[in-house]
């Protein structure tokens, strides 16, 4: 690795049911193997959010379980905090040449909110200077190709209606974040088998697999 290079910032976002941990988890394997291949590539770790092993984290998996109830705003700012008590740790890592693959972030956050009726700025302002990624890969499937995937679970949100409201405020985000210049944001087809979603994901991801030029900036600043 050129010493100029930092570990790339790579999210992955999608509604439930799109196979984004599975994908999440191949694309990391991939990235392992090509480390262990050759010393060009730099290491690689999967963060996941919300991290409910967390004390925050337990917060959020309660709320998620309907084993507490929250007011909208408070977990709103929990989901956030979860990401704010990592940006440190994301930072130290790219700095040091690895890349960084997170499941779901900042935008999952959003998105999930400004659904309940929350206005977008108000979702925006808690996430505006996290470590912005470089880019973000968006599963996109539609909420009934997902419910009939085998059917969501039992957690709060994992239903059709709530998914096609989520999935519409993902796409104002998507548009924004091109417009607004804040990395790169990538569609890809999730309704396809699993190799092929994974190949596609491989195609954005590769040429970020060995580093990028440039500092690490904060989301949205
Ligand atoms: N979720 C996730 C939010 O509502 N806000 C957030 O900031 C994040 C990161 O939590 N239905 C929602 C989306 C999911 C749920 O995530 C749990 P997962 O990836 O299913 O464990
Ligand atoms: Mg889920």
């Amino acid at each position: 690795m050129s010493s100029s290079k930092r570990g790339a910032f790579i999210v992955i976002e999608g509604l439930d049911r799109s196979g984004k941990s599975t994908q999440a988890s191949l694309l990391h394997d991939r990235l392992q193997d090509r480390q262990d291949a050759g010393a060009t590539t730099p290491k690689v770790v999967l963060l996941k959010f919300p991290d409910r092993t967390t004390a925050i984290g337990k917060m959020i998996d309660a709320y998620l379980r309907s084993e507490s109830e929250l007011d909208d705003r408070a977990i709103h700012l929990l989901f956030s905090a979860n990401r704010w008590e990592l940006a440190s740790t994301i930072v130290a890592h790219l700095a040091q040449g690895t890349t960084v693959l997170a499941d779901r972030y900042a935008f999952s956050g959003i998105a999930f909110s400004a659904r309940k009726g929350l206005s977008y700025e108000w979702c925006r302002a808690p996430e505006v200077g996290l470590p912005a990624p470089d880019l973000t890969l968006f599963l996109n499937i539609s909420p009934d190709v997902a419910a009939a995937r085998g059917g969501y679970g039992l957690e709060r949100y994992e239903k059709e209606e709530v998914q096609k409201g989520v999935r519409r405020v993902f796409n104002k985000i998507g548009r924004a974040v091109q417009e607004e210049g804040e990395g790169k944001w990538v569609e890809i087809d999730a309704g396809k088998t699993k190799e092929e979603v994974a190949e596609e994901l491989w195609k954005a991801v590769e040429p970020l697999a060995s580093g990028v030029q440039g500092s690490i900036s904060g989301l949205w600043e």
